[in-house]
Formats: structure tokens, C-alpha cells, sequence
């Protein structure tokens, strides 16, 4: 069932790098660009070379030391005046888009709503969010850019979830399940991603947000624990999901709450995004309640602090890329895109929390302090669905596009 960084000249230089990305991340001086004012990132963005996104399983060793250590070092840094690294920024940041109250027009019922999944500005809000990162890992190396994790290769898994990558799977918990057998997770204990090698999450950013509990220090995987067992994901279920031709069944087809069959029959449950959230993190079926409830193990399935996994950035990477891959295949610009009708936030020309001139603010936690806690976006820094529309003029392309020429090219056929 488919629920589902050795001198202190070195260091000095990481610091410098590090204050850099902070600044591209968070601190840009506007420019005026129409009736909204963009940040010089944008500019930016449209100056410099495309960052190329390779499948991770393309990787070289190199390759992927480099990833594993520019990650790293923003996990270990914290910016002047933050009580935060800059990883967690980006996790506190997640967090907080997932229970926001908006103060449109100056109107707020109180009512928390969630900005960056189950709503059309699933896939505009993660590709800024997610491209924002990984300029923060260039900024640590140049040469770093997002792996993607396509979900139907099938040597993926292991290239990923191996301690010269990201860390293997949980261990020290045993779940016994009837009729399917016994199976392990827990705490990740070796690799780059283990408490022991430094991975320590914030305690105050690692909650469950129905009890806004903490779940603690560690990062936890629930490797393949049924029911989301099945790897890979089947190529025909992704094709399906980029033949549907209204945005209002592919965001939810891809985001994974339905499944889409040949005869436009709509199935609840969990596929897609969701079901490699649940098959990284680990979900349970709590058949005593009515509906159904699903408990989330680990790290990946605990939707709001997920982005502390390190898998999340290539999982993430992929749904950009299938909705990229969408667009450029007869969907592209606003017309693909609801201009109206959703809730604020979600439609073509409001602006997404955090880059929102304070439009919305999210719900402090029951363990404080979420407000304290993320870090100070420029009111100035605004972005709307509309202006991450097309992901090249955000500075980057997937080595799978080969429709895309590359700027320079254009420019070189002109001349
Ligand atoms: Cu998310």
C-alpha cells in the first residue's frame, strides 16, 4: 500500500564565505523592478552561470564530499546576532510556513494556515526556499549545486543513505509487524549525519506539531518500514502525474495526496513526495482510531522539521524538477498557475511568508519561541508564485532538461 569544514586561516576564510551567504541569503539591497521591489539576488541570479542539478547518483566522490561539507559548515555557523546556524534558519523557516497567520490588509481571523504544502504554492514556495539554500552552499563552494533524488532510480537508495553520503539508515529500534516481518530504525549512528559526528538538531525546532513536543536531539530514519516499503517508485505513476493538464490535479498528483488513474479516477492516500517522506522518515498505521491516523517515526516524516534531514534538499530538488519538467512540457507561465481562488498566500500575486514585507506571521509554538528564533528578512525581500514561475531566471537547470539552452548560449548564437 502506497501510503503514504584545519588552519586558522581556513577557518577565517570559512567565516568570511560564510558572512557572504548569510548576506545573499538574507540581506540583499532591493532594487526597484516594477511595482515590486526585487532583491540583488535576483539580479544576481540572471547574471551568473546556470547552476547545473545532477541525479545523485551522477555524483562523483568529490562531488559529493563537497556537498556533505558545504551542508556542514552552514550547520556549524552562526551569523552575528542570530541564535541560530544557518541550517537551522532554513529548518525554522520550514517550520514556520506551516503555521501562519495572515494579517491581509491588515485583517487577521487568527486562523493558522499552511503556506508551503497542501495548497498551489507547494511547488512556487519550495522552489524559492530550496534554491535560497543552495545559494547558501554556494556561497561555502561555488562548485556545489542541489543532487536530485529521482524517486524511480533504483540505485538511488543506496548512493544516498550510505555513509560516504548522507548516512545510512536508523538503528536501536525494532518494530515487529505482523505478517510482513521485523524491522529497524531509529537515530542515524554513523556517517557525516550522526549525533556523534555532530549532527545535533535544535531541540526547540525538531517538534511534533500536533503536541508541539519535542522529538529531541538526533536525526532518525525509518528505512523502507512498510507500509512505505516500496522502492523504486514506478516510472508510469510519475508520467502519469506530468500528463495531467490542470495544475489543480498535478500539484496535488505530485505533492501526493491523490493518485490520478488513466480514466481521471482521484484516489486519496500518500504517493508521490509524500509516500519517500514516509519511506525515509517512517510512518505507522494506527488502526484504532477512526479515520485512520498515521504516526510519523522520523525526521523526514514530521513534515515541519523535515528539511533536517539532509535527504529532504534532494527530495525536494525532485519535485522542482518534475514541475519543471511539467511546465516545459506545454504548462508554462501564469496561465498554468491560479491566479485567484486559493488562500492567501497561494495564489499567483500574493506574496509567500517569509519574503512577504510581514503580511503573515507564524504562530509562536508551545515551546516558545519559533518568532525569537528565525532570522530577520529584509522587508523589501518579496516574492510572489509569479516570479519563480520559470526556474532558469532563478539562476539553475536540471542536467535531465535538455530542451534548455543556457543563457551564455543564446548570447554566443547572437554574436
Ligand atoms: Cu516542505
Amino acid at each position: 500500500m502506497k501510503v503514504l569544514l584545519k588552519s586558522v586561516r581556513i577557518f577565517i576564510y570559512s567565516l568570511l564565505l560564510v558572512s557572504a551567504c548569510a548576506l545573499t541569503v538574507f540581506a540583499h539591497k532591493p532594487v526597484d523592478h516594477g511595482q515590486y521591489k526585487y532583491h540583488w539576488d535576483h539580479v544576481l541570479r540572471q547574471q551568473a552561470h546556470l547552476a547545473v542539478r545532477k541525479n545523485v547518483t551522477e555524483l562523483t566522490p568529490p562531488e559529493k564530499t563537497a556537498f556533505v561539507k558545504a551542508i556542514k559548515t552552514l550547520k556549524t555557523v552562526i551569523p552575528a546576532g542570530s541564535k541560530l546556524s544557518i541550517y537551522d534558519q532554513f529548518v525554522a523557516i520550514h517550520i514556520g510556513a506551516t503555521r501562519l497567520i495572515h494579517n491581509h490588509k491588515g485583517h487577521s481571523d487568527g486562523s493558522v494556515q499552511e503556506l508551503a504544502h497542501e495548497n498551489a504554492a507547494f511547488f512556487p514556495w519550495h522552489r524559492e526556499y530550496i534554491r535560497r539554500f543552495e545559494q547558501a552552499l554556494q556561497a561555502v563552494d561555488p562548485t556545489v549545486s542541489l543532487p536530485y533524488w529521482d524517486w524511480t532510480d533504483a540505485k538511488a537508495l543506496d548512493v544516498i543513505f550510505n555513509d560516504d553520503f548522507l548516512g545510512s539508515n536508523g538503528q536501536g529500534v525494532t518494530i515487529k509487524i505482523p505478517n510482513q516481518g521485523t524491522f529497524t530504525g531509529g537515530a542515524v549512528q554513523s556517517g557525516a549525519f550522526s549525533a556523534a559526528n555532530g549532527w545535533v538538531m535544535n531541540p526547540a525546532l525538531n517538534i511534533d506539531p500536533d503536541t508541539e513536543t519535542s522529538l529531541g536531539t538526533s536525526l532518525v530514519r525509518f528505512l523502507r518500514l512498510p507500509p512505505a516499503s516500496d522502492y523504486p517508485l514506478p516510472k508510469k505513476d510519475i508520467e502519469r502525474a506530468l500528463r495531467l493538464n490542470n495544475y489543480s490535479l498535478f500539484r496535488p498528483a505530485l505533492e501526493g495526496f491523490i493518485s490520478v488513474d488513466e480514466q481521471g479516477k482521484v484516489t486519496p492516500g500518500g504517493f508521490l513526495h509524500n509516500y519517500i517522506h514516509g519511506l525515509v522518515g517512517g510512518v505507522q498505521i494506527d488502526a484504532s482510531t477512526t479515520p485512520i491516523k498515521f504516526k510519523s517515526l522520523g525526521t523526514m516524516s514530521n513534515i515541519p522539521s523535515s528539511p533536517y534531514d539532509p535527504v529532504f534538499w534532494l527530495h525536494h530538488a525532485n519535485a522542482d524538477r518534475l514541475w519543471a519538467e511539467w511546465q516545459d512540457n506545454g504548462h508554462q507561465g501564469s496561465d498554468f498557475y491560479p491566479a485567484n481562488g486559493q488562500p492567501y498566500g497561494h495564489n499567483l500575486k500574493d506574496l509567500m511568508w517569509p519574503w512577504d514585507g510581514g503580511m503573515s506571521t507564524p504562530k509562536a509554538t508551545a515551546l516558545g519561541n519559533l518568532l525569537s528564533l528565525l532570522p530577520n528578512i529584509d522587508s523589501k525581500d518579496l516574492v510572489r508564485p509569479l516570479d519563480v514561475l520559470n526556474h532558469t531566471k532563478l539562476g539553475y537547470t536540471y542536467k535531465t532538461f535538455k530542451k534548455e539552452t543556457p543563457r551564455e548560449f543564446h548570447l554566443w548564437n547572437k554574436f
